[in-house]
């Protein structure tokens, strides 16, 4: 079976350019996913998980970026700002993260146009421990995620926001996220489809109003509950 590059996610052009690419790397055993135009290699991040799916090629995340790129943030200059209607407005560090209590989850990964990883493990804080130290005000319905590529934007619901499995992920694949993932700290809603889960947060807002992110004016549903067949069973709150 080999990729299929032509999800609407991708651009015309990369598209084009991709297969070509892709078709090249196929020799040397590697997932290419072309993002505007240059070819990133998959194998950094199959190397060593030890993950099955259903492509041939290693773990077979195929690396999204709205802006053509991926931003460069050390670990040492990431900073994670919580604001917005909240009595204690905080910026987080990565080692701040790292000492707060951990959450470990196994999941499928799914993206809305099909493909899917098993078994993927993540680690990171819970996005509700970060909300009840900030405080959330009355007033709030919802959260509004912000990345550091300046492109991309994503919402939940307050209660979504506090289901059990929607991390602050500093780890994914085992590892440190690395930077094509998202890294050093990504978003994961565990029981929606991959768009929701932004990549190099870069601060997290309480809000009176959801405000429709990047993929939701492109035409996904806010809640973008998975279908069910993913084995992640959250309660589907705040469905319209
Ligand atoms: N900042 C940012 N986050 C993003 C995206 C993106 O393009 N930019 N794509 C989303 C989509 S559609 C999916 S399926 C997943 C893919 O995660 P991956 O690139 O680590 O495979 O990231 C999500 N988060
Ligand atoms: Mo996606």
């Amino acid at each position: 079976m080999t990729a299929d590059l032509t999800s609407p996610e991708t651009p015309e052009e990369s598209r084009r350019v991709g297969r070509r690419a892709f078709l090249g790397l196929v020799g040397l055993g590697a997932l290419g996913v072309v993002i505007g135009g240059k070819v990133q290699s998959a194998l950094s991040s199959a190397a060593g998980s030890g993950l099955g799916g259903i492509f041939p090629f290693g773990n077979n995340f195929r690396i999204y970026s709205i802006t053509g790129n991926y931003p460069v943030i050390s670990p040492e200059s990431y900073r994670l700002q919580v604001s917005g209607l909240v009595d204690h407005p905080t910026t987080y560090t990565l080692s701040d993260l790292r000492a707060l209590p951990p959450t470990t989850l196994v999941k499928t990964f799914q993206c809305v146009t099909g493909w899917q990883v098993p078994d993927v493990e993540w680690k990171g804080v819970r996005l509700s421990h970060l909300l009840d130290a900030a405080g959330v005000q009355s007033g709030a319905v919802g959260v509004t995620f912000e990345s550091y590529d300046g492109a991309d934007t994503e919402s939940l619901t307050l209660d979504q926001a506090h289901l059990s499995d929607v991390i602050v992920a500093y780890e994914m694949l085992g590892k440190p996220v690395t930077r094509e993932h998202g890294g050093p700290v990504r978003l994961y809603v565990a029981p929606m489809f991959g768009y929701k889960s932004l990549k190099w947060l870069s601060a997290i807002r309480v809000v009176d109003r959801i405000e429709p992110g990047y993929w939701e004016q492109n035409g996904y549903p806010t809640n973008g509950w998975l279908d069910g067949t993913t084995g992640n069973t959250n309660p589907r709150l705040g469905l319209a």
